[in-house]
C-alpha cells in the first residue's frame, strides 16, 4: 500500500528547534519556532489558566461530547473579545476549532466547497502553513506584495495596486495584527483603503488573528479588522488562543463567520460543522474550557488582561534592548526597525548564508528566510545575540 511514498519534507520551522535542542553549547539560542518564553526561558501556564484550570476540576461533571461546533459559550465569548461592540457582531457566528489551524482548513473547506474555483491571495511572505493549508483544500494561491525588504516595512502601495485588481472570486488572506514571519504591520489607511476595496470590488476578506494582544493591546491589536468588520459584507476570522492564553497544546481556536445575513451565516457554519463531521468531528475541550471560565469571570479576565500586558511588555523590552545594543555594535541605526515591529517576529535581512553562519559559528537558530522570534529572547541574550548579528551580518 505505501511502497510508493517517500518522507514528506520537514517541517521548516519545528525542524529548527529540533536541531537547536540537539546543539550541545551552553549559549545556544532557539529564536526559531514561534512560542512566548519567559527571562527564565520557560513558556509558562499562565496563572489565570492554573486558576481556571482549577475550578475546572473542581466543577466539571462530565467528559461526555460537546458538539461539532464546540462550547457555544465559548463561541460567544470569544466573538466578543474579537469584536467588542462592532455593528457586524448581529451577523458574526462562530465554531470552536482545534487551534487557529483548524479554523483555516475549515474555512478553506468552506470557500472550496461555494467555489471550487476560488482564488486565495496572501502576503509574500506569509505564515509558512498558509499556503500548505489552502493548497491542501483545494483552493488556487497567489500572492500580493507585502514586505519591503529595503525598509522593513510593509510595501502598502504595492500591495493595493495589486488588491485593486481582484474581485468576486478573489479572497485576501490578511494577518489582523502581528504579521507572521514580517513583524510588519498593516496601517488604520491601509485597513480603510482594503474596505473601501472588498466593498467597491467584492473580494471576501479573511482574517488571521493569531496574536490578538501582543502587538499594542488585546483592544488596539483588533482595530483595523474592527473597522473592515463594521462595513464589509462579508468576512472570514481564524482565531487562536494558542499564543494570548498560552494554550499552545490544548489546540483551542475559532472560526468566524459573517455574512450580509445572520441566515446566511448559519447557513455556511452548518456547512463548517458539516466539515469538521467528516474530519476530526468534535474540537478539544480543555482550552475551550479554559478560556470561556477565564472570559466570563470579570475579575479572571481582568487578571488575565494583567498577564498578556506583561507578556506584550516583556517583548516590547527586548525590541528596545536588541535595537540600543546592535546601535552600538554597528555604529548605526540600521536595525532601529526592530522596535517598529509588532508581536513575536522580525525578519531581519539575514540571508541564508547568514542564517547557516549564525546558527553553525554561534548556536543561534532563526527560521530560514532570517526570522527571529524576539518573544523567545531573554534581555540577558541581548548582548550575545548583538555581537554574533552584527559580525555576521557585517560581512
Ligand atoms: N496563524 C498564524 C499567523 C500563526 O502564526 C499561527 C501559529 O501559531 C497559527 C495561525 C496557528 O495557530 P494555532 O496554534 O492556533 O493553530
Ligand atoms: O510560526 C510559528 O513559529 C508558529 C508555530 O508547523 C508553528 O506559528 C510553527 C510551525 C508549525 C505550526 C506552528
Amino acid at each position: 500500500m505505501f511502497s510508493n511514498l517517500i518522507p514528506a519534507a520537514k517541517d521548516p520551522i519545528l525542524s529548527q528547534s529540533l536541531a537547536c535542542q540537539q546543539d550541545a553549547r551552553a549559549n545556544k539560542l532557539d529564536l526559531g519556532v514561534g512560542v512566548y518564553r519567559n527571562e527564565q526561558g520557560v513558556t509558562p501556564v499562565l496563572q489565570s489558566v492554573k486558576r481556571a484550570e482549577e475550578r475546572l476540576l473542581n466543577t466539571q461533571e462530565s467528559k461526555g461530547y460537546v458538539g461539532l461546533a464546540g462550547c457555544e459559550r465559548f463561541n460567544s465569548a470569544m466573538i466578543e473579545l474579537l469584536l467588542g461592540e462592532n455593528s457586524s457582531r448581529s451577523r458574526a457566528i462562530a465554531v470552536q476549532t482545534p487551534g487557529a489551524s483548524g479554523a483555516l482548513r475549515l474555512l478553506a473547506d468552506v470557500i472550496a466547497m461555494a467555489n471550487p474555483s476560488a482564488k486565495i491571495w496572501m502576503s509574500d511572505l506569509s505564515y509558512a502553513n498558509h499556503a500548505p493549508i489552502m493548497k491542501t483544500a483545494g483552493l488556487e494561491v497567489a500572492y500580493y506584495p507585502y514586505f519591503d525588504p529595503q525598509t522593513k516595512m510593509v510595501n502598502e502601495t504595492g500591495m493595493l495596486a495589486t488588491l485593486s485588481t481582484l474581485g468576486k472570486n478573489d479572497v485576501v488572506l490578511l494577518h489582523g495584527c502581528c504579521h507572521n514571519p514580517t513583524g510588519a504591520d498593516l496601517s488604520y489607511r491601509a485597513w480603510q483603503s482594503i474596505t473601501e476595496m472588498a466593498n467597491a470590488q467584492g473580494f471576501l476578506p479573511f482574517i488571521d488573528m493569531a496574536y490578538q494582544g501582543f502587538g499594542d493591546g488585546m483592544e488596539e491589536d483588533a482595530a483595523g479588522f474592527r473597522y473592515l468588520a463594521e462595513r464589509v459584507p462579508s468576512y472570514l476570522v481564524a482565531s487562536s488562543c494558542s499564543k494570548n492564553f498560552g494554550l499552545y497544546r490544548e489546540r483551542t481556536g475559532l472560526a468566524v463567520i459573517a455574512s450580509d445575513t445572520l441566515q446566511q451565516s448559519e447557513c455556511i457554519k452548518s456547512r463548517i460543522m458539516e466539515c469538521a463531521r467528516s474530519s476530526y468531528t468534535m474540537p478539544p475541550d480543555h482550552g475551550a474550557s479554559i478560556v470561556r471560565i477565564i472570559l466570563e469571570d470579570q475579575a479572571l479576565k481582568e487578571f488575565w488582561l494583567t498577564e498578556v500586558t506583561q507578556m506584550r511588555q516583556r517583548i516590547q523590552g527586548v525590541r528596545s534592548s536588541l535595537v540600543d545594543a546592535m546601535q552600538i555594535q554597528t555604529g548605526t541605526h540600521q536595525f532601529d526597525f526592530i522596535a517598529q515591529h509588532k508581536g513575536m517576529f522580525s525578519i531581519i535581512g539575514a540571508s541564508a548564508d547568514q542564517v547557516m553562519r549564525l546558527r553553525e559559528q554561534f548556536g543561534v537558530y532563526l527560521v530560514d528566510g532570517g526570522r527571529i522570534n524576539l518573544a523567545g529572547l531573554k534581555e540577558s541574550d541581548v548582548p550575545f545575540l548583538a555581537s554574533a548579528l552584527s559580525e555576521v551580518m557585517a560581512s
